[in-house]
C-alpha cells in the first residue's frame, strides 16, 4: 500500500486542491500516495450533526467535541502506526525533520480543527502530536496539512527527480540556500556574479557557501545560531 494522508476535516473538498497539480498531483496519479479526506460532519451529534459546542469556562468561539473527534479518529482508525497530527497554532514548530519522519513512514492522519480548536482531553487520551506551521493565524489547520503535505510528498520516493535537484538543500546543513542565477548573463544592469561564469567549480563552491552562511545570518539569526553551535560541537568532538 503507498503512502497514504487520511485527514479530518469539515472542508474535504480542500483536498487534495493544490496537491491535484503539478508534482504532487502526478504522484498522486501514479499512484505513489494516497489522499484520503474524510467528512467530520457525519460524526456529529443530533439532528444538524453539531461538532462544537461553546468552551468551558467561557469566551469567544466554539471548540469541537471530543466525542466527536473521537468517533472520527475510530472510524479512520489504522493498523499501521501511523502518527496522528493536530494541526493548530499552538503546537510545536513544524521542521524538516518531522517531515522526513512522516515521509518514511507510511502516512499520517491529519487533524483539521476549525473554531478555536479542540477538546484537549481527546488530544491527550489519542497521543496526537500538535503541529504549527508558523507564528501567525490561519482560519483552520486545512491549508496548514497543505503544506505539511507538499513537503511530504515530495520527499517520497521517485516523486522528485532526486540527486541533483537537491531534494532537502535548504535544512539539510541547517543554512539557508545560495541565490541562484541564470541567463542572460546581464539583465537590467545587473551582472551575474563572475565567479558563477569562471568554470572554477572550487570558487564557485566557496562563493555558494559564503553566501548560504551570509543569508542565513541575515535574514535567520535563529538557525544561524543553532549551526554555529553545532558546528562547534562537532569540531569538539573531532578534536
Ligand atoms: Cl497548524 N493551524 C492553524 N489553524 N493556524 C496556524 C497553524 C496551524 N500554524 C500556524 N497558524
Amino acid at each position: 500500500m503507498s503512502w497514504t494522508a487520511t485527514i479530518l476535516t469539515l472542508f474535504p473538498d480542500m483536498f487534495p486542491g493544490p496537491l491535484g497539480q503539478s508534482l504532487a498531483g502526478k504522484a498522486l496519479d501514479a499512484g505513489s500516495w494516497h489522499c484520503d479526506a474524510r467528512d467530520l460532519r457525519p460524526f456529529g451529534l443530533g439532528r444538524h450533526n453539531t461538532v462544537d459546542d461553546t468552551p468551558c469556562g467561557g469566551g469567544a468561539g466554539m471548540v469541537m467535541r471530543p466525542d466527536v473527534v473521537d468517533a472520527a479518529l475510530a472510524a479512520v482508525s489504522r493498523d499501521d502506526g501511523a502518527p496522528c497530527v493536530y494541526l493548530t497554532p499552538r503546537g510545536r514548530p513544524l521542521t524538516q525533520a518531522d517531515i522526513r519522519r512522516y515521509a518514511t513512514g507510511p502516512g499520517v492522519t491529519l487533524l483539521c480543527g476549525r473554531y478555536e480548536g479542540v477538546d484537549e482531553r481527546v488530544l491527550e487520551a489519542r497521543a496526537i502530536e500538535q503541529v504549527s506551521i508558523g507564528d501567525y493565524v490561519l482560519s483552520g489547520g486545512e491549508t496548514a496539512a497543505l503544506v505539511l503535505l507538499d513537503a511530504c510528498v515530495r520527499l517520497l520516493p521517485g516523486v522528485m527527480g532526486s540527486a541533483e535537484s537537491g531534494v532537502e538543500e535548504s535544512f539539510s546543513d541547517g543554512l539557508l540556500e545560495y541565490p541562484h542565477y541564470t541567463r542572460p548573463a546581464e539583465w537590467d544592469g545587473r551582472a551575474v556574479p563572475d565567479v558563477l561564469l569562471s568554470g572554477n567549480h572550487a570558487a564557485i563552491s566557496r562563493w555558494r557557501r559564503e553566501q548560504s552562511e551570509r543569508v542565513t545570518r541575515e535574514r535567520r539569526p535563529d538557525l544561524w545560531a543553532a549551526h554555529l553551535s553545532n558546528t562547534t560541537r562537532s569540531s569538539v568532538q573531532e578534536g
